[in-house]
């Protein structure tokens, strides 16, 4: 494979750039009626609006001629059928497979895995019904009310986001909570007011290593003894999720309960694994179910579909588009859906952790940009707090939109207006407002000329900024699934045009290794060891606070 500058496609859009740089949107629409038309897609329930974009049919063919020089189409089969993708860890990523049919079979590394994944659902279902009807109870006999979720990170974002996202779904008789942070003012803030006898804890953890679970698993052990001051009690409240028998049997978690998956989920892929086992008992079996189904739906799409009438494919290429020749360092999702408010935390780590890299699949460091700065908030807040840099300030931002159709709690008109504010934020990108008018208003208004003429500039807004909107009926499971999957896919079709590794997260380990000298260093009674002079600056500082 030639490097990404060397495909001729890179070539042909740096030309297409160049004659796009005076491109205007609003004489696209003008001068093709069915730009809407031809532009969006849809599945299902989900239509995909990218017709507010700085493109040209050219462009995307140009896009897809890029795609297919980077060989997208093998890669994604890759993928689905199990090779070694995160060439860094000589591993598959698959987390395709947990949402899939447990028919044909899958082999990978000379194992059947569909019938794994059938076990391992089984084995969730199970504890689930179990739970749901009474039959698990606490270790005074109590049954469970309660269950908190302790994992970081991919063990925790998904699930959190998904139970949260789909309240309205939730079962009533257990309560979901989610802990994540060392600081113990999220665990201890959680436990406030949770009786022990009825409380579970799950134990999200891939590895079973990682400090924040583990020291937020034992403080919860110890809350729990605190109470009920019999160790036999721990069989009863908690659970592992995880890959490591070994270090759950450590932490006295009987393997029994534990619910597996395999070195083949990535952490921020793995929502659809045991680690989904929260969004399970928040929600029953039937809609944890559904999600898979909707997530399937969209693997199905992305496998199949032409380049072109592709969702993932699109939208991913569109990034590639602005990231690679418009020069954008950022992407703005706006959720004009308040049961979406964890969906930005999510994405942020899937999109960053995924493609926030600088080396290629050739070992070197890549000569353009990868992966953007994901931000965003609901609608309508962004409105009232950042949209005034998106409309108005120097840097040009492509952004998502997403609204549902119906909602299911109207309260009032509220919804449609709700609606209607997201249709008019990407409209006022798109259409901006000229001087010319803004200096009519004001004179209409009765500002004499002179003063309107000085203020105009300050109330233009440019426009011809760009937008995509993905519009769906309603937020229910499968909607979720299929939107979820959407932005996996996207992120890989990225990854795959930019030649680097999307599943591998070597990023987060430095900072691992520093934290426990300096961890040391803290304690005055020890030496403060060898660091930068600002480093040690600070721990003087703490240690003569705490003096
Ligand atoms: C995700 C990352 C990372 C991981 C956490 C938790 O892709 O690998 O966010 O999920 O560090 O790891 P454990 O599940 O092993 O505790």
């Amino acid at each position: 494979m030639k490097a990404l500058k060397q495909l001729p496609a890179w070539n042909v859009l740096e030309q297409h750039y160049r004659a796009m740089r005076r491109f205007d949107m609003r004489d696209a629409f003008r001068d093709d009626p069915r730009r809407f038309e031809r532009l969006s897609l849809r599945l299902g329930s989900v239509l995909l609006d990218y017709s507010k974009n700085r493109i040209t049919p050219d462009t995307l063919t140009h896009l897809m001629q890029l795609a297919r020089e980077s060989a997208l189409e093998s890669q994604r089969e890759a993928m689905f059928s199990g090779a070694h993708i995160n060439f860094t860890e000589q591993r598959a990523v698959l987390h395709t497979a947990l949402r899939a049919p447990a028919h044909p079979p899958l082999t990978v590394d000379g194992v059947e895995i569909r019938q794994d994944i059938a076990d391992a659902l089984a084995h969730m279902r199970q504890f689930v019904d179990a739970l749901h009807q009474g039959t698990w109870r606490g270790h005074t006999g109590k049954p469970i009310r309660h269950v908190v979720n302790i994992g970081i990170g991919g063990s925790d974002l998904g699930p959190a986001m998904v139970c949260d996202a789909l309240a309205q779904y939730a079962v009533d008789s257990v309560r979901l909570h989610f802990v994540s942070n060392l600081d113990p003012a999220h665990l201890s803030a959680t436990l406030a007011g949770l009786d022990p006898e009825t409380t579970l804890f799950i134990i999200a953890s891939k590895t079973f290593t990682t400090l924040e679970t583990l020291a937020n698993a034992h403080s919860a052990k110890a809350w729990l003894l605190s109470a009920l001051h019999d160790p036999a009690a721990v069989s009863r409240h908690f659970v592992a999720l995880s890959t490591n028998t070994q270090a759950v049997r450590a932490f006295g978690i009987d393997p029994a309960n534990m619910f597996i998956f395999w070195d083949w989920v990535g952490g921020r892929y793995s929502l659809w694994s045991a680690i989904g086992l929260s969004i399970a008992l928040a929600l029953g079996w039937t809609h944890f179910q559904a999600l898979l189904d909707g997530a399937h739906a969209m693997d199905q799409h992305f496998r199949n579909a032409p380049l072109e009438a592709n969702l993932p494919v699109v939208l991913g290429m569109l990034g590639i588009w602005y990231a690679n020749f418009w020069g954008t360092d950022t992407h703005g999702i706006f959720p004009y859906d308040q049961r979406l408010r964890l969906l930005v935390p999510f994405l942020q780590q899937l999109d960053m952790e995924s493609n926030g890299k600088n080396v290629s699949h050739a070992n070197r460091r890549v000569n353009y940009n990868t992966g953007p700065i994901i931000w965003g908030a609901p609608g309508t807040n962004g409105q009232h707090a950042f949209f005034e840099l998106v409309h108005q300030g120097t840097r040009l931002i492509p952004t998502d939109f997403l609204v549902a159709a119906i909602n299911p709690t109207p309260l009032a008109d509220q919804h449609e207006w709700l609606l209607a504010n997201c249709l008019a934020q990407t409209e006022a990108l798109l259409k901006g407002k000229s001087r010319a008018v803004v200096e009519a208003e004001l004179v209409a208004q009765g500002m004499p000329r002179r003063d309107a003429r000085a203020l105009a500039p300050h109330k233009v807004f440019p426009g011809n900024r760009p937008s995509n909107t993905l519009l769906y009926q309603t937020l229910d499971p499968h909607t979720l699934g299929m939107l979820i999957a959407l932005y996996e896919h996207k992120v890989f079709v990225q990854g795959v045009i930019w030649q680097i590794n999307s599943f591998d997260q070597w990023g987060v380990e430095l900072g691992k290794q520093l934290a426990p000298p300096i961890r040391h260093a803290l304690d005055p009674d020890q030496p403060a060891g060898e660091h930068d002079g600002s480093t040690l600056g600070l721990i003087a500082d703490i240690r003569q606070r705490r003096a």
